[in-house]
């Protein structure tokens, strides 16, 4: 590569950090970038481990390399080919509305822009829909009725600016860890007053002054109480809402009726009702950042609405340091936003119900086919495949498997349509499994194109590297069906600069103020310009020479008499209750480490090891009533299926509630996908999934053992009925419970060693193959406690030291190297392990995070582990010198 240093964009959380790329003597180096106004040179653990991302991706057959069509390779002429004719004999036959697209936030906005223009324009078909209708359809629901477009009026610089953050269904810490480095500092700085309004306790928790553990569900009541508060404290802006400000009066009345008894709804305790409820009036000065916790419920967009309405009510929108935000999750979630990939969007803002909209778009793109009308929404539209009502699936850059509620429907869906064509870039996801037809697409580094971050910043994902095999852009992948469907002339682009000079065309067009979505400015972009293109924030109208970074600032909204719109919307329980039989309510989300279905964070070792298993957090008291223990495995049931995690008993957890992680699917798994126990309860206005709340009962797995078994071959434990796979590099890591140990045929032509020890029911067993450890297990009654990195590195030995093999069963090495083993690893970016911390703590040199720091590194990196050491501190004490 000629260029030694690329600028570009992290493609993980939205928070869309700027990263350098450099080239290092073996291989590439990333770090922060300073000058990107997103992060200033920061990075999280997942920003920094890109490149062991990128090396883990280039490991042997993780890649998908090649087309293949119907389980056999295909060049890419046949490979398109085989899509344009099953698509175009799927029009021919049963009309536009039986083909669908399923795209994704983790397109770049050139792709995205692609897809829409082929689905709705050209084949005429108004079912395309994305994973962001897990993620944000609400807020864009809420923005919608609230302010008449779809816009993210402040910026990151507001969370410096405030003197009170107010997180609502937001776990900034592990979510968008850069904004909370950034919070952090401000409340070093200037002492903001943080609120976490959570029903759970989490490494979020540690940046609050107060939390306010809610009963889920019950955010509407909450704001209604707020906004009821602002009234009698006399702290509405009448002045403002008369001037730029629609519905108040009936939000109030509504706000009214649910303020009585708003302690009693929320579960919380009337003095730190107060508390907040004082705060917010009293501080102009208010940032609230909202997230899953809020879109991801069955009233989610009154969530948003209710949120909206108390910014709305003290004309905090816009200012310097106050306003509402949504922080979005997906690298370019707002990205699809604008290029209208929702099935209730049209492209740039447009609104496929006007159908001045739709007639002005159907000349721009010179689109006959294209229609008025919404598509079918992510759920409903996978209830048509089932139903046979679409018959031809194209899915990009997502993992609907996993990731969409009721996923044994989605699986059934998948098997039944007769055309499923999936674009991916690795080889193996459980989507791609009933791919008819598999794209191979390039990945980060690879593909180039924009991007637009939580604060509306378009920023530039570059190419760095060369992609593997055969892979291509899928803006490349889609133009060369759209030709070889008939549609050319429309689809002439050979590079993705060409996409986006006319994606930006199209935000101008005819626009005149129209839509707030406006970056006519890029529509004349030269190549090379496009290719410097420093981040700007939207809008960028035609003639100005810089973005916006705050909109309705000055009261003016995007509705047609450009007032904002509060909505009365009242508290309502979520679908599903506790009842006998379900007693419990399970919550889900994510974990620090790991990047949603875990196709590629999962490959990293690294990334791995903070939570190696899927865990069910659970209330102490719970765990008595259900009789299980700390390590316990369990089975979590619902009314629609179960799944089976490991226990953790926490204080964090509310009693009546549990937590579980999304991230893990059948590759890693035996029963670990969560959305196999969530039926397709939505929102009536924007049809996002309520995937934060299902009613669960959880009973003991009881089995004869748990082991740990580790393998540097492949082997088939598909029969197990516990099994958690974890990539640890040289070797995987299954945990393992059952009655009967694995018997592992793969093995049979290695030499055994063993060592038994019936009445404490060990068995511990390890294979060599001349010499070279191939595999390991450790078997109990409960996991044993092992040095699992050192065992991992046993595995590195072309044969193992006469020493090695000797302590091999002993599961730990000779004293000298037994300090050495890390124990759980608690900070990612400087690879620290539990013991290095526990034994600074002990020493008596170590009283706060600041002298672990000092002392073994941990937290200085991005600092998304403060939490957990602090966790650490308040539970190690230093052990007094004899
Ligand atoms: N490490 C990591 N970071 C990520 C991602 C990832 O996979 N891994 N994914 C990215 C994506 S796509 C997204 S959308 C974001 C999501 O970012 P977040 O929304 O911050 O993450 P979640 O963990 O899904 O959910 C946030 C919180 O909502 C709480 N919650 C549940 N029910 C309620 C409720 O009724 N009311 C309230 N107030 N809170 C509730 C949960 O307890 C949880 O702590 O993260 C992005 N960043
Ligand atoms: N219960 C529950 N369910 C949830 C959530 C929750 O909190 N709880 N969160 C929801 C949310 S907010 C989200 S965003 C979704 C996320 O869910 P998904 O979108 O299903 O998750 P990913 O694992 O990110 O899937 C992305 C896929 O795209 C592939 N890929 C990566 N880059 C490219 C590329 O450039 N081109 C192509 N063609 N493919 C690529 C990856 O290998 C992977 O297979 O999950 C949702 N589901
Ligand atoms: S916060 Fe982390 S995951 Fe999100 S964009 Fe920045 S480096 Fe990437
Ligand atoms: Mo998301």
């Amino acid at each position: 590569m000629s260029n030694p240093e690329i600028r570009t964009t992290c493609p993980y959380c939205g928070v869309g950090c700027g990263v350098i790329v450099s080239a290092t003597r073996d291989g590439w180096a990333v770090g922060g970038d300073p000058d990107h106004p997103a992060n200033k040179g920061r990075l999280c653990s997942k920003g920094a481990a890109l490149i062991d991302t990128v090396a883990a991706e280039a490991k042997g057959d993780v890649r998908l390399t090649q087309p293949m069509v119907d389980g056999k390779p295909a060049p890419w002429d046949s490979a398109i080919h085989a899509v344009a004719d099953r698509l175009s004999a799927t029009l021919a036959e049963h009309g536009p509305d039986a083909i669908a697209f399923y795209v994704s936030g983790q397109l770049l906005t050139e792709d995205y822009y692609v897809a829409n223009k082929l689905i709705k324009g050209f084949i005429g078909s108004p079912h395309i829909d994305t994973n962001s209708r897990l993620c944000m359809a609400s807020t864009v629901a809420g923005h919608k009725r609230a302010f008449g477009a779809d816009v993210v009026p402040g910026c990151y610089e507001d969370l410096e600016l405030a003197d009170l953050v107010v997180l609502v269904g937001s776990n900034l810490a592990w979510c968008h860890p850069v904004l909370a480095q950034r919070l952090r500092a401000a409340r070093q700085q200037r002492g903001t007053r943080v609120v976490l309004i959570d029903p759970r306790g989490t490494a979020s928790s540690d940046l609050a002054d107060l939390h306010l553990a809610l009963k889920p569900g019950s955010d509407v009541a909450l704001f209604n109480g707020l906004l009821a508060h602002l009234e009698q404290a006399g702290a509405i802006d009448r002045d403002y809402a008369l001037r730029h400000v629609q519905g108040l009066e009936a939000a109030l009345e509504a706000a009214r009726a649910d303020a009585a008894d708003v302690a009693e709804t929320c579960g919380l305790d009337p003095d730190d009702l107060a508390r907040f409820y004082d705060w917010f009036t009293a501080t102009p000065r208010t940032v609230t950042v909202f997230s899953q916790g809020v879109n991801q419920s069955s009233r989610g967009t009154d969530k948003v609405n209710a949120i909206l309405n108390v910014h709305l009510a003290t004309g905090r929108v816009g200012k310097p340091g106050s306003s509402p935000f949504s922080v979005t999750g997906q690298p370019n979630a707002m990205g699809g936003r604008e290029v209208g990939g929702l099935a209730n969007q049209l492209a740039a803002h447009m609104n496929p119900d006007d159908p001045l909209d739709v007639e002005r778009l159907r000349r721009f793109w010179k689109a006959p086919a294209l229609k008025g009308g919404q598509g079918l929404k992510a759920v409903d539209m996978f209830r048509a495949i089932r139903d046979g009502r679409i018959k031809a699936l194209w899915i990009m850059a997502t993992n609907p498997a996993v990731s969409l509620p009721e996923s044994d429907l989605v699986r059934e869906a998948l098997a039944l349509c007769p055309t499923v064509i999936v674009s991916d870039i690795v080889h193996d996801t459980d989507s791609l499994r009933h791919a008819h037809i598999r794209l191979p697409a390039l990945g980060w580094g690879e593909k180039d194109g924009t991007v637009t971050n939580s604060e509306r910043r378009i920023s530039r994902q570059r190419t760095f590297r060369a992609g593997p095999g055969a892979a291509k852009p899928d803006w490349w992948i889609m133009t060369q069906v759209a030709q070889a469907m008939g549609f050319g002339a429309a689809f002439p682009y050979r590079a993705a600069v060409e996409v986006f000079r006319e994606h930006a065309a199209l935000s101008d067009f005819e626009n005149d103020g129209l839509r707030a979505f406006d970056i006519g400015a890029m529509a004349r972009v030269r190549d090379g310009e496009y290719q410097q293109l420093a981040p700007f924030q939207w809008p960028l109208p035609a003639g100005a020479k810089r973005g916006t970074d705050r909109l309705y600032g000055d009261g003016r909204f995007s509705h047609a008499n450009g007032k904002a719109r509060m909505v009365a919307v009242r508290q309502q329980a979520p679908v599903e209750r506790a009842s006998l039989r379900f007693p419990l309510i399970a919550n889900t989300g994510r974990y620090r480490d790991q990047w949603h279905t875990m196709t590629r964070t999962g490959l990293v070792a690294r990334l791995s090891a903070h939570r190696p298993e899927p865990l069910l957090e659970i209330n102490p008291l719970d765990a008595l009533a259900a009789d299980l223990m700390e390590g316990d495995i369990a089975r979590v049931t619902s009314l629609q299926g179960a799944v089976l995690m490991r226990v953790a008993v926490t204080e964090a957890q509310a009693q009546g509630q549990i937590f579980l992680p999304m991230h893990w699917n059948d590759s890693y798994a035996s029963h670990g996908g969560i959305g196999r126990l969530f039926a397709g309860h939505v929102d009536p206005i924007s049809g996002q999934p309520e995937s934060k709340h299902v009613s669960v009962r959880v009973e003991r797995l009881i089995t004869q053992w748990q082991a740990l078994l580790m393998t540097s071959r492949a082997l088939d434990l598909s029969n197990f009925p516990y099994w958690v796979r974890r990539d640890a590099g040289p070797c995987q890591h299954y945990r393992l419970a059952g009655d009967t140990l694995p018997v592992l045929a793969e093995l049979a032509d290695c030499e055994q060693l063993e060592f038994t020890d019936p009445a404490r029911f060990l068995v511990r067993r390890a294979w060599l193959d001349q010499g070279r450890l191939v595999a390991c297990l450790f078997a109990a009654p409960d996991l044993p406690s092992l040095a699992t990195d050192w065992l991992t590195g046993l595995f590195t030995q072309p044969a193992l030291l006469p020493m090695d093999r000797a302590r091999l069963l002993a599961g730990r090495p000779p004293e000298a190297d037994a300090c050495a083993a890390k124990g759980a690893l608690i900070c990612a970016c400087n690879n620290v392990g539990r013991h290095a911390i526990d034994a600074a703590i002990r020493s008596g040199n170590a009283c706060s995070a600041a002298d672990i720091g000092r002392l073994t590194g941990a937290g200085t990196g991005c600092g998304s582990c403060l939490p957990e050491i602090k966790e650490i501190l308040r539970h190690v004490a230093p052990v007094a010198a004899a």
